[in-house]
């Protein structure tokens, strides 16, 4: 189980959304960082250019004027600092400046020499799902499945950042909350965060803030929360996504998200972060509510995302510690190719309780998929997820 890796925003920007101008100047943004890091930060991000939706672009040289001063200084502080920044050229001024790491909100899409230069510099990026620059992101937002075509083009920007020669074990991956999607999106990815983590990559997430969570607590007549109140909502949220077992958040209030992190995982220990997923396991089966699907049969898929610690197994190296994933996917065949049953969420109950059978099992999410599903017309999948833990 790795320590949670909360990520603290200093904005030296005058017009973020949020905290647009309070650290503009270098007193202000070394003692805000300073903060950051006494309540637990592991990263300081420094950003020079607002991406907040709107945002007119900003000149290089303005950008380079603002974070290279604050990120030296950091770095001589001692302090870990990622750029948040879509731009190769102030990407490698940050890392000459001491750097370690590089946040690309376009995911390597905005400058066509970033993924080079990230390569080149050899230290980890975040590549985030964008589809477009600030100025029009909110414009025209349409997904067919937002989950699916989010983790699909993430896949795509990562295979650019492969093929630009970037080192796998340096990319994380990041949703984009807020980027290009509406109020459903955010919530939809969020719900799904096991979609994007099945990538196979370390998974960053931001929510801190943002306008979802403006309309989440807004009043009777519609009216947003405020950015500034905005701080409780975003903590606990941040906190429950470390539980499901992403790498890392980006917040502005660290202390009060590492005391939900720890608030939530003392009332509620069942939430492990360590995980064995088994994805795509498939047979044939006689489930359906309809005489021909009882008669002809069809293929269903099911993948299986285990709670449980592996801590000890990781220590002794011993199967007898962990579960055997190979008897975890009989059992999910023999459920298959098993009774017939009329409805897949009883299929996801069945295999739900055959997972917390195996002793070390702590919660089993399952997702039984029926592509072939009688419905007429073009759909790509059916889905139906069960999420069960231990009593
Ligand atoms: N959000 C913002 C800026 N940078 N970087 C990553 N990786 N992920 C995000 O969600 C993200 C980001 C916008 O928020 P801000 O104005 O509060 O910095």
């Amino acid at each position: 189980m790795h320590p949670p890796v909360v990520m603290g925003i200093l904005n030296v920007t005058p017009d973020s959304f949020s905290d647009g101008g309070q650290y503009a100047d270098l007193p202000d943004a070394i003692s805000r960082a300073e903060l950051m890091t006494a309540e637990g930060a592991s990263i300081i991000d420094v950003g020079g250019e607002s991406t907040r939706p709107g945002a007119e672009r900003i000149s290089v040289q303005m950008e380079l004027t603002r974070v290279i001063p604050v990120i030296e200084e950091l770095v001589a502080r001692g302090m870990y600092v990622s750029i948040d920044t879509m731009r190769a050229e102030v990407a490698r001024a940050a890392v000459t400046a001491g750097a370690k790491m590089i946040n690309d909100v376009s995911g390597g899409l905005a400058d066509p020499d970033m993924l080079t230069t990230v390569a080149e510099l050899g230290v980890p990026v975040i590549l985030m799902h964008w589809r477009g620059p600030s100025k029009t992101m909110q414009e025209d937002i349409s997904y067919d499945n937002v989950v699916i075509d989010v983790c699909a083009e993430l896949q795509q920007q990562v295979d650019k950042a492969l093929a630009a020669g970037v080192a796998k074990n340096n990319i994380v991956v990041d949703p984009g909350i807020g980027f290009g999607k509406t109020f459903e999106h955010n919530w939809e990815l969020l719900h799904q965060l096991e979609a994007l983590q099945a990538l196979g990559f370390p998974v960053l997430v931001g929510v801190s803030r943002k306008r979802f969570l403006g309309a989440l607590l807004a009043q009777a007549d519609g009216t947003l929360r405020p950015e500034r109140h905005r701080d409780s909502a975003s903590a606990v949220i941040a906190a429950q996504i470390l539980r499901w077992g992403a790498w890392g958040v980006r917040v502005h209030s660290v202390r009060e998200t590492l005391d939900s992190y720890i608030a939530l995982n003392a009332i509620d220990p069942h939430v492990v972060q360590d995980r064995i997923e088994l994805m795509g396991v498939r047979d044939f089966g006689y489930h359906g509510v309809l005489a021909h699907e009882k008669e002809q049969g069809q293929y269903f898929s099911i993948d299986a995302t285990l709670g449980l610690s592996i801590a000890h197994a990781a220590q002794t190296d011993n199967l007898a510690d962990t579960v055997n994933y190979a008897e975890v996917a009989d059992a999910i065949r023999a459920r298959i190719t098993g009774d017939s049953l009329d409805l897949i969420e009883k299929l996801a109950e069945l295999v739900a309780q055959d997972c917390l059978a195996f002793p070390q099992v702590v919660s089993a999410h399952i997702r039984v998929h029926k592509p072939d599903a009688p419905i007429s017309g073009d759909f790509a999948d059916v889905v139906v997820s069960r999420y069960k833990h231990r009593s």
